[in-house]
């Protein structure tokens, strides 16, 4: 049996045993997407988008709507720790609904709290049923870095005061998959910048069990819905690169795939914020674009309905899906020059270094053209 087969067969036999389970949520979810006004045709079309973009073969596009049937068998788990809930906007702030957002509503989630209606003693309660019910069945999903200096005791959550320390070892104990939703769960994002002062961790060094990190500070809804939509169909983690990304999703970098790249390739920088070339859509590189430098599908995939994102609404990437950005890409209007990246990984410096040194090439060549294509004008003037 080939590899492809072999994935087949596994989803195919995944699927048949989710929906031979109960349904835990009354209204089918065929029938809540049509109350929202969307048709079996765009859901079909989006099963087709979703196959493209997990980078799977489009024979996946019917499995891919079965899995997105059956997601009310998967129960989840959403926990909070120290972050700013951009990732849960990045996936629920829709002006009007998705199919996207509306099978996250679908999925069976357990536990979110700042999103369910339970408070206080109850929401505790809930936690605990959910952990006990579901053991070894549930997808955790956490959102924020794990504060660990004095004890863990720079975030403790609910009326009991457990520590993010605490409530992460519990949760991820019985867990059938761990996906860390952001950046700061994923590499400590904002509150481990230096200086560091709570200790706050990535979940990966807080736990032993395998993660899956879904960088970006917030990652977009594609991402976070592809993943779960991967576990559902396969049951188990997709392929990851050495930051443990899905590749499907962080396997090519934001300058691959730029709108701008042929003004990059053509020597057409902005060079302040507002001049024309700011007006005719130039490259953003001399005014500290990190997409050279940053692996995420953010130009393909976009935000917000697939409205925008970062470069097309005129600012440069800022390097939010990598680890420890906020300390490695700042200045965010400046271009990083010959810094090293990721000096703490030795791996990590060989490909930053690498990438930097082909871009550093590039940018002399092209600000020679750029020279020249001065010069022209000037002369022409
Ligand atoms: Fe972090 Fe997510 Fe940035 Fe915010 O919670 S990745 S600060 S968008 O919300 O964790
Ligand atoms: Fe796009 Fe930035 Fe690359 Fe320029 S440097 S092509 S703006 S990603
Ligand atoms: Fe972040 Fe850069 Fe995308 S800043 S959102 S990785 S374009």
């Amino acid at each position: 049996m080939s590899d492809y087969q072999a994935l087949m067969a596994r989803c195919e036999a995944r699927l048949e045993k989710l929906a031979e389970q109960a349904p835990v949520k009354p209204v089918p979810l065929q029938e809540r997407l049509e109350a929202e006004g969307i048709s079996r045709r765009d859901f079909m079309k989006w099963s087709a988008v979703t196959t493209t973009a997990l980078a799977l073969p489009m024979q996946f596009a019917p499995m891919v709507a079965k899995a997105a049937e059956v997601a009310d068998r998967v129960p989840l788990i959403w926990l909070h720790m120290a972050e700013c809930t951009g990732c849960s906007e990045s996936l629920i702030r829709c002006d009007t609904p998705t199919i996207d957002t509306v099978l996250f509503d679908y999925i069976s989630l357990e536990y979110h709290e700042t999103l369910m209606a339970a408070a206080g003693w109850q929401a505790e309660e809930n936690l605990e049923h959910a952990l006990e019910a579901y053991k070894g069945q549930y997808l955790l999903a956490v959102e924020g870095a794990i504060p660990t200096a004095n004890n863990g005791h720079f975030l403790t959550v609910g009326c009991k005061g457990h520590t993010g320390m605490e409530i992460i070892h519990e949760t991820a104990a019985n867990a059938a998959a761990i996906v860390s939703v952001g950046t700061c769960a994923a590499f400590g994002g904002v509150q481990a910048a230096a200086p560091n002062p709570t200790e706050a961790r990535p979940v990966d060094k807080v736990i032993h069990q395998p993660v899956v990190n879904l960088g970006g500070c917030p990652p977009s809804e594609k991402n976070i819905v592809g993943t779960l939509m991967y576990f559902i169909m396969f049951g188990k983690l997709p392929p990851l690169d050495m930051f443990n990304r899905p590749k499907w999703a962080y396997g090519a970098r934001v300058h691959d795939n730029c709108e701008r790249r042929g003004r990059f390739d053509a020597g057409e920088f902005v060079e302040t914020f507002g001049d024309k070339g700011a007006k005719e859509g130039y490259c953003l590189y001399k005014v500290g674009c990190k997409g050279p430098y940053t692996y995420n599908n953010c130009p393909t995939e976009r935000f917000n309905h697939h409205t925008s994102w970062p470069v097309l609404a005129g600012h440069g990437c800022i390097g939010c899906s990598e680890p420890n950005f906020w300390d490695t890409m700042a200045d965010f209007e400046k271009p990083l020059g010959r810094r090293e990246l990721h000096s703490l990984d030795k791996t990590a410096d060989f490909v930053g270094g690498a990438i930097l040194g082909l871009t550093v090439a590039g940018i002399g060549a092209h600000a020679v053209a750029s020279v020249f294509a001065k010069d022209n004008k000037e002369e022409g003037q």
